[in-house]
């Protein structure tokens, strides 16, 4: 007689519960502990700058306070998963939510700027600049851009980074005397060195671009033209700036400043075929698997941007920006193009005989933040600098109107003014500043101070 054949093995009499202490590779709370009770030393650094963040006039211009959904979408579960390529055609499986994920950003992104095409894998601007650079343009080719000087951004062909090395840049400046851009000049270029692509956009140009103008001259000499709406992206989907399509052939932005999402970049188009070949060039072209944990915090601020409340942050933005501006400039402050368009206004402190990095520093200890950034025809090492760059983004999403950014550009202007009269007590001038600044924003909406954010 046959002996019984054992049971086939289906595993399943080994399925029992099991605690993450009996797991010896996992510490206890790996699951379940947030970063305070794992690691209270990247905890109290977490603390410590959102202490920072509430207390400090933020005038960054490429900051901006995310809302919490935005924040949690950051902290999702999606940073568990790996895919390349893109929604229907990945290199990994298990991808169907994060398919889904990643249309609903596209259409939202489709939506919020009014195009047919919208790649968000993008990691950040420079991603998305790149990626440009990749699909249009070979290193013997000549790209024509806003020079760093005038505002332009290092992205669009400079040396010091990447883009320098895809395509021969030659660059164009603004006006000496007015600011803007010397559209003479770009055309007279365009028309000696024939380029490939012209860019326009940048992180100092105060000014709304005559993005027309851009077109003529690009159609003239057979250039694709791609603008980079970084810096005003958000009030272009506002509707309070002149929007960029359709007169550009692409447009890239960043996600994280008056747009006011996640870390992250975009790259916007209309036409199939250039779309299918800046996919390519994205992915695998300049980077890999997308952060999908950063595209669903991106979908997450592109339907926030969708939203009435958003239209009124764009008005607000540029009323704040516009009062700020008129403020410095009544308090004896020089402010190039005397004014602006957008979220930016850059003080020129040549004039007065100071560097930017100094007052940077100084402001720092003041309790406001900001950047040196160089001026238009600027003769000063630019670590240093004539300029100060503020963008008024990030304290309007926190609430600050019209009057308390004068009262700010007021304290601003008392700072410099004593550094330029070399005050004895500046140190003294800081610490005042510093307490009514913590005094003006401490009380603004912001994460409530306990909130899990560690
Ligand atoms: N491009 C840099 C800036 O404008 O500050 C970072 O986003």
């Amino acid at each position: 007689m046959e002996s019984a054949s054992p049971s086939p093995a289906t595993g399943l009499d080994l399925v029992r519960p099991t605690a993450v202490d009996d797991i010896a590779w996992l510490h206890a709370g790996y699951f379940s502990d947030d970063t305070a009770q794992v690691d209270p030393a990247v905890a109290r650094l977490i603390a410590a700058e959102q202490r920072r963040q509430r207390e400090a006039v933020e005038l960054v211009a490429s900051e901006n306070f995310v809302s919490r959904a935005v924040l949690a979408a950051q902290g999702s579960v999606f940073t568990n998963k790996t895919v390349v390529g893109y929604p229907g055609r990945r290199f990994h499986a298990g991808a169907e939510w994060a398919d889904e994920l990643e249309k609903l950003a596209i259409e939202r992104a489709c939506a919020a700027f009014g195009c047919n095409f919208a790649n968000v894998q993008p990691h950040s601007g420079i991603q998305a600049n790149l990626a440009v650079f990749r699909a249009l343009l070979a290193p013997d080719d000549i790209v024509l851009s806003m020079s760093g000087e005038a505002g332009g951004h290092f992205s669009h062909g400079g040396t010091s980074n990447l883009s320098g090395t895809m395509a021969r840049a030659v660059f164009y400046g603004v006006d000496r005397e007015t600011g803007l851009i010397d559209y003479d000049q770009l055309r007279a270029l365009a028309r000696t060195h024939r380029p490939k692509l012209i860019v326009a956009g940048g992180a100092a140009y105060p000014r709304a671009i005559d993005f027309a103008v851009l077109r003529e001259v690009a159609d003239e000499v057979g250039a694709r033209l791609l603008v980079d709406i970084a810096h005003f992206a958000g009030l272009v989907v506002a509707g309070v700036h002149p929007h960029p399509f359709p007169f550009a052939d692409i447009v890239t932005t960043t996600t994280y400043k008056s747009l006011r999402g996640a870390r992250g970049g975009l790259i916007l188009c209309n036409d199939a075929e250039l779309a299918e070949r800046l996919a390519k060039a994205a992915s695998p072209g300049v980077q890999g698997s997308p952060l999908l944990h950063a595209v669903a915090a991106k979908a997450v601020c592109l339907g926030e941007v969708l939203r009435p409340e958003f239209v009124s942050y764009g008005h607000a933005v540029l009323a704040n920006a516009r009062a700020f501006a008129d403020e410095l400039m009544a308090k004896g402050v020089d402010v190039l193009t005397s004014g602006t368009d957008t979220p930016l206004v850059i003080a020129n402190l040549k004039s007065l005989g100071l560097r930017g990095q100094a007052l940077v520093e100084s402001l720092d200890h003041a309790g406001i933040t900001c950047n040196r950034c160089e001026i238009p025809f600027d003769d000063v090492d630019p670590t240093q600098t004539s300029g100060l760059r503020f963008g008024v983004s990030a304290c309007t999403t926190r609430g600050l109107s019209e009057q308390q950014l004068r009262i700010v550009a007021g304290w601003i202007a008392e700072l410099i003014h004593g550094h330029a009269q070399d005050m004895p007590a500046i140190a003294a001038c800081e610490d005042e500043i510093r307490s009514r600044a913590a005094a003006l924003m401490t009380p603004l909406p912001l994460y409530a101070p306990n909130a899990s954010l560690r």
